[in-house]
Order: C-alpha cells, then structure tokens, then sequence
C-alpha cells in the first residue's frame, strides 16, 4: 500500500519502561508490575563511563530478567566499541540491539552482524548529531531512536529543539515511504506525550515517569492513554495514514 500524498505514517505507539529509574532492589516485582500493567517492550540502558560519564549495568540483567518477562527487550548500547557487546547481548536474551551511530565508524557492518544473528536492529542518535549521519544506514535498521537529553543519567529535562528532529525524520520517512519505529528517549512525562506522538514518533521510552511515579501500573496506563488517544486523533483527521 503506498501513502496517500501529505499523509505520514507513524506506526501505532508503543510504551517502553527503561529500568535505569526502577527500585533495583526490587527490580523482578518492578518488571512483572510493568509487563502486567500493558508495558510494550522493555529498555536497558548499558553505559561504559566512557561513552557517557556514567556505568550503569551490563548483559547479566538482560540474562536475569530474560527469567521472570516475555517482553521483548531493547538493549541501548551506550558504548564505545558496540561491536563487542553484540554476542553478551544476544545470548542475554536482548531482541532489538541500539547502538549509536557516534560510537561506530562502520555502521553497515554492524547492522549486518546484528541482522545475521536473527535480531532486530536500532540506530540512535545524541541530540546534537544531525539526522544526516543515518542518511545511509536508515532504510537497514528497524528503529531510530533520537535522544531527548544528553545521554548518560535518568531523570533529565527534555530538550525541546529535539521536537523538530523527530518531525523533520518522519517527513523524511514519509517521503522514501518507510514505516519505521522513530523511538525518543529521556524526559518523556505526561505533559509532553502528546506533542511527540504528533510530531511523529510513536515509541515512549520512559524511566522517571514510570518507575518514578507512586504506581508503575497507573503512569503506564496514563502515558498509554495520552499516546493513544493522540494517535486516534492523527488517523482520524487524515494527517496520519493507519497501516
Ligand atoms: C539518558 C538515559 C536514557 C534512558 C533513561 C531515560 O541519559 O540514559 O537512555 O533510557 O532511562 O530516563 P528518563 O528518566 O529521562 O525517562
Ligand atoms: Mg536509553
């Protein structure tokens, strides 16, 4: 089916709980509480403390969790050298591997190594990096994810500028009539659900205002709603074509 001229398309939205914010005390009841809750995917932010200034956790939480969730997992790869934390993931149990295009000087090959091993594949992208540095890789990868905050902590204010990035790669979409998942990460809350599901990307990675919030269940249920509404809205008015 081809897209009907100034329609975009932005798949149906998906809300993505990264754990970097929960009670890691607690973590297996926090997961089972998001999962139950209508989580669509699960978020693992793996930093180096080179990368980005900060060392958060590696493969053998994917692994344990792997245990106790049947969500597909997203691995960040917030990582110099992407290219060897590639088979730890996989054999993890991660099902969408991101790596990010600054950290790697030959991104085909990699794409190509992830693919060949039967996984699915993200691009991100910090927020000062222009969209052109995926120009080539775009069509390759299963989702682009654009950071909303400089990477490396939970908890940061979203960057408003970035707004006009996710409109400017979906309309770039639109026109190579791709249908991808644009997913957007850090500073996600209530407030600004709505204005990014309309500026065209539709997955809500979220830590603070999930695991931060008094209930797991009721911030997804909120967010899920603000997403979904707002997108039932765009099909509705014709600016966005249903799949
Ligand atoms: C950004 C961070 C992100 C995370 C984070 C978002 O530094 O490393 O990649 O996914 O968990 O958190 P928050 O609190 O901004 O939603
Ligand atoms: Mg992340």
């Amino acid at each position: 089916m081809s897209l009907s001229r100034n329609a975009s398309y932005i798949p149906p939205p998906k809300i993505v709980p990264s754990i970097l914010s929960a009670d890691f005390r607690r973590l297996e009841e926090e997961v089972r509480e998001a999962e139950k809750a209508g989580a669509d995917m699960l978020h693992f932010d793996i930093m180096d403390g080179r990368f980005v200034p900060n060392i958060s956790f590696g493969p053998m939480v994917i692994s344990a969790l792997r245990r106790v969730s049947s969500l597909p997992f997203i691995a960040h790869l917030m990582v110099e050298k992407p290219e060897s934390f590639i088979d730890p993931v996989i054999s993890a149990g991660g099902d969408l591997i991101i790596f990010h295009v600054e950290a790697c000087p030959h991104p085909f090959r990699l794409i190509d190594s992830i693919k060949d091993r039967g996984v699915k594949v993200g691009v991100a992208l910090n927020p000062a990096t222009p969209l052109s540095a995926i120009k080539y890789v775009v069509k390759r990868v299963d989702m682009i994810l654009l950071m909303t905050v400089e990477p490396g902590f939970g908890g940061q204010e979203f960057i408003p500028e970035i707004m006009e990035k996710i409109r400017k790669l979906r309309r770039i979409m639109a026109m190579a009539e791709l249908r991808k998942d644009i997913a957007v990460d850090g500073g996600v809350d209530f407030a600004n659900a709505s204005s990014i599901i309309r500026a065209g990307a539709n997955v809500l990675i979220a830590g603070t205002s999930i695991f931060g919030q008094s209930s797991i269940e009721e911030s997804i249920k909120k967010l899920k709603r603000i997403a979904l509404e707002t997108y039932n809205e765009l099909c509705k008015s014709g600016s966005n074509q249903r799949s």
